[in-house]
């Protein structure tokens, strides 16, 4: 029986055709925590050999599920099992497990099957000769490959590619880029998977496209917009949700995530709800209001779990830098300064009981919540269309992020059937009476306090005060004002340069010193 957390979180193998010499795994290093499995087996027309790991190792081989020529492995998990299900045919399959599902898709519909699959994933499938590596729409659960003379290897972790040990080495995929300062890993884009087949004993690759984001709005009146967001939401945490141990929902008592644990606690009883703070700044106030008020909406038997506040100096959450690139394996510092509050957050919770952690992330995307200055809608629905072109590859998603303290994270705003409907929604629905965000707020309004549904954005960075304490470490290394941005990326390439690349551990590194380095490079804006 599925577990309340994934089967498998993560992968590192590499395919060989059956019968050529098969590597030698050596060891996988994942910034993901939990045990992992040695794997060989016998795929289709391929012989796998490599590492699982998985949150509780509760089946011999997580994730995996065989039928004949047809193999599936499944980090992650799926959402419209009931659809999939009715595609398929076959009832049994409805507690079967996911990779059992996803094979009955594949053996179905082929490739295309991903193109079925809402879900928060990242698959390996052997089908005979054909393999296929695949990430759900958004890239949730990023996925690197690079393809040799006679071998594919793939892993949820660049760091973790068996190839990059000895240097990575292999041919170009056609479609992808390779990857900074690898030359020949590449990451599989959101919403693709590459389709691999032996011709004589040499993979031929090809990209397989399976979702792209929508262009087209859609004008529809307030009353049937407001309905349409409520239940694609409501449907969103649902489908996120699983029997056994309540689920956390990080709070900040903003509108996303308040919208999240007000559903999440409707769906089920003993939602436990946490907000972070620093030593600078903290939305504490705002995230209790919340708790509190969903804490007398839900008495007796229905009754939420309970709210912790979680405050780290800000000293102790910049020395999470290296684990924030280290588990993101993202290169971008913007997004690294709305991640490492949270890296910071999920590394202070209990460790010794693995969490389903439901966030209200990624909601301002298609929502242009992060633009609150465009106050034209065409310039409104620029940022839009703007973001949803080059989220691919910031990995801002990854479960890897709490994965690396051993939970598992999922994101209802990014829910594939969600995520279009907002994204659709013509702009004048997201700015509409003089507030941002306008939809949402007003079709969850009857969960909330007043005051948390009418309460301006504030980014997590901005709420915890991470890029004034970013800035702040620049400054004492004397770069000027007007450097700091340029500063800030020359800091967060350079660490990922050594935790991804150079395949150092986060507690190797020496903060000062990295930041020195990167400053002081003759390409850099140091001082
Ligand atoms: P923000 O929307 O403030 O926070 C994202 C989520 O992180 C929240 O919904 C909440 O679940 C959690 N969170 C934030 N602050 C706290 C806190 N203090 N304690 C506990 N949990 C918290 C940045 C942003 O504004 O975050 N993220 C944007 C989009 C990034 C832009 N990316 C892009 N253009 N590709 C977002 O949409 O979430
Ligand atoms: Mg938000
Ligand atoms: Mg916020």
């Amino acid at each position: 029986m599925p577990g309340h957390l994934p089967d498998a979180t993560g992968f590192a193998l590499t395919a060989t055709p059956a019968g050529s010499a098969a590597e030698q795994p050596g060891t996988a290093c994942f910034a993901t925590a939990g045990p992992t499995t040695a794997v060989t087996l016998r795929a289709g027309d391929w012989l796998w050999t490599g590492f699982l790991v998985s949150p509780a190792g509760s089946t011999p081989l997580p994730g995996v599920a065989t039928d004949g020529p047809t193999t599936v492995l499944l980090a992650g998990e799926l959402y419209n099992q009931d659809e999939l299900v009715r595609a398929v045919g076959d009832p049994k399959l409805a507690d079967a497990g996911d990779a059992w599902l996803l094979l009955a898709c594949l053996r179905r519909y082929g490739p295309h099957a991903f193109r079925l699959v809402n879900g928060r994933f990242a698959a390996l499938a052997a089908d005979g000769g054909v393999l296929v590596a695949a990430t759900d729409h958004c890239g949730g659960v990023p996925l690197y490959l690079a393809v040799g003379a006679a071998s594919v290897s793939v892993a949820t972790e660049a760091k973790a590619l068996p190839t990059m040990a000895d240097g990575p080495h292999g041919q170009a995929v056609t479609g992808l880029r390779p990857l900074r300062g690898t030359g020949a890993v590449h990451q599989v884009p959101a919403g693709g998977g590459v389709v691999v087949e032996a011709a004589a004993g040499r993979p031929r690759t090809r990209l397989l496209r399976t979702w792209t984001p929508p262009l087209h709005r859609r004008h529809l009146p307030e009353e049937e917009a407001l309905r349409e967001v409520r239940e694609a939401l409501d449907r969103a945490v649902r489908s996120r949700l699983r029997t056994g141990p309540a689920p956390t929902a990080v709070l900040s008592g903003g509108i996303d995530s308040s919208a999240v644990a007000a559903l999440t606690a409707s769906a089920c009883p003993g939602l436990r709800t946490v907000s972070m703070g620093t030593d600078l700044r903290d939305e504490f106030r705002e995230a209790r209001l919340v708790a509190d008020h969903l804490a007398r909406a839900h008495p007796g038997p229905a009754a939420t779990g309970g709210h912790t506040e979680i405050r780290i100096d800000t000293a102790d959450l910049l020395a999470e830098l290296p684990w924030t690139i280290w588990a993101s394996e993202c290169t971008d510092p913007d997004v690294v300064e709305y991640l490492l509050p949270l890296a910071a957050l999920y590394r202070r919770l209990p460790a010794d009981r693995p969490l389903r952690i439901l966030t209200g992330y990624g909601a301002d995307i298609p929502l242009g919540g992060m633009h609150r200055d465009a106050d034209r809608l065409a310039a409104l629905d620029d940022a839009v269309a703007h973001d949803m072109e080059t989220f691919d590859g910031l990995n801002e998603m990854s479960p890897v992020l709490s994965g690396a303290a051993g939970h598992w994270t999922t994101h209802p705003y990014w829910d594939r059937d969600l995520l279009e409907r907002l994204l659709t929604l013509e702009a004048g629905l997201k700015r509409r009476h003089g507030r941002d965000k306008w939809v949402l707020r007003e079709a969850v309004a009857d969960l909330l306090p007043a005051e948390t549904v009418r309460r301006p954005k504030l980014g997590v960075h901005e709420g915890s005060g991470t890029t004034s304490s970013f800035t702040l470490l620049l400054r004492e290394h004397g770069v000027p004002d007007e450097r700091i941005g340029a500063a800030k990326g020359a800091v967060v390439r350079r660490l990922y340069d050594r935790l991804v690349a150079g395949g150092a551990h986060p507690d190797e590194i020496d903060l000062g010193q990295e930041t020195k380095a990167a400053l002081h490079r003759p390409d850099a804006p140091g001082i």
